[in-house]
């Protein structure tokens, strides 16, 4: 929402992501910021379900002039909140995919592109099922601490270590024009970094990003996933725990929060078809900063998404 100098206070009202319009049928969006209050698909600690809410409140902080590029997004697209999911069955995860994934259709058909807040990281298989297609498999830019392409785990597949490995098997994500950013942490099997590597993803542990620094990551991203529909997930825990402790699965000796800022910004003018940022549990979240983190984090990519609708 514009930022008038002379309009009530930021922290009036009934918060919206970044006090936009509640627009709950997304028609005559261009970006629709979205919420999906679940956590269903944690392996460990929970309270992802408590991100949008949280994440709504903290970015009633976000202003409207981008300092770097001086792009004002709220001025060259049409940006609404579109709200959350509204579920009817969290008790089955099955269903609440299909839930997760009827609510982004109808998002999609009006031709708004989403800007999701999480939810833990199994929200992105049934929203990426919403908005790609067999015939236009998309590409995918992914921040993260793991690589979450692992197999079933206590006899489901729709846990939040396993959705780009389904999204492969459906077909509707390009392994060749994936590429994640930020791995790292031992795990008890390897089978997930196997299938990345086999399946043709390109994969940055946090060792090489140190060591190459973050313009060649940007270079590496860009040549990946090329000039085809690209989606960009954001996992929290991809940070550095220091500036994003408000986390199920935190993993130390990750990305700081100037770096993931700069990778963001490196990736202006890519053919972008949505994006989320996922994994904020305010539970562990005590001063909030997390929060604040991922809505900031979602105010770069909703520039990166307004630069693409204003030259499409
Ligand atoms: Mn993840």
């Amino acid at each position: 929402m514009s930022d008038d100098p002379k309009g009530a206070p930021r922290y009036m009202g009934i918060p919206t992501f970044m006090r936009t319009p509640y627009t709950p049928d997304g028609k005559g969006l261009d970006i629709a910021l979205a919420g999906v209050p679940y956590d269903g698909g944690v392996t460990n600690r929970p309270g992802a379900r408590h991100g949008p809410r949280q994440i709504r409140d903290l970015s009633s902080l976000t202003r409207s002039i981008h300092h770097v590029s001086k792009l004002k997004p709220f001025d060259v697209a049409r940006v609404g909140d579109v709200g959350d999911v509204p579920f009817t069955s969290v008790y089955d995860p099955e269903k609440t995919m299909d839930e997760i994934t009827d609510f982004f259709s109808t998002i999609h058909k009006t031709g708004a592109m989403p800007l999701t807040a999480g939810g833990d990281h199994s929200i992105t298989f049934p929203i990426m099922r919403a908005i790609a297609s067999l015939k236009k498999p998309i590409g995918m830019v992914h921040v993260d601490a793991h690589t979450d392409t692992w197999g079933p785990f206590q006899g489901s597949k729709f846990h939040h270590g396993g959705p780009f490995r389904l999204a492969v098997e459906a077909g509707i994500l390009d392994p060749k024009r994936t590429v994640q950013i930020g791995i790292r942490g031992a795990q008890n099997t390897d089978e997930g970094w196997n299938y990345s590597r086999d399946s043709g993803m390109r994969v940055i542990f946090m060792e090489e990003f140190t060591e190459i620094g973050v313009q060649a990551v940007i270079a590496e991203a860009r040549r990946v996933v090329g000039d085809g529909p690209t989606y960009i997930s954001f996992d929290v825990d991809g940070l550095d725990p220091i500036y994003a402790p408000g986390t199920g699965t935190p993993e130390i000796g990750g990305i700081t929060t100037i770096e993931a800022q700069a990778l963001l910004r490196g990736l202006g003018g890519l053919d972008l078809v949505g994006a989320d940022v996922v994994e904020v549990s305010p539970p562990f979240d005590q001063t909030g900063n997390t929060a604040i983190v991922a809505a900031t984090m979602m105010f770069e990519i909703l520039c990166l998404l307004a630069e693409r609708v204003s030259t499409r």
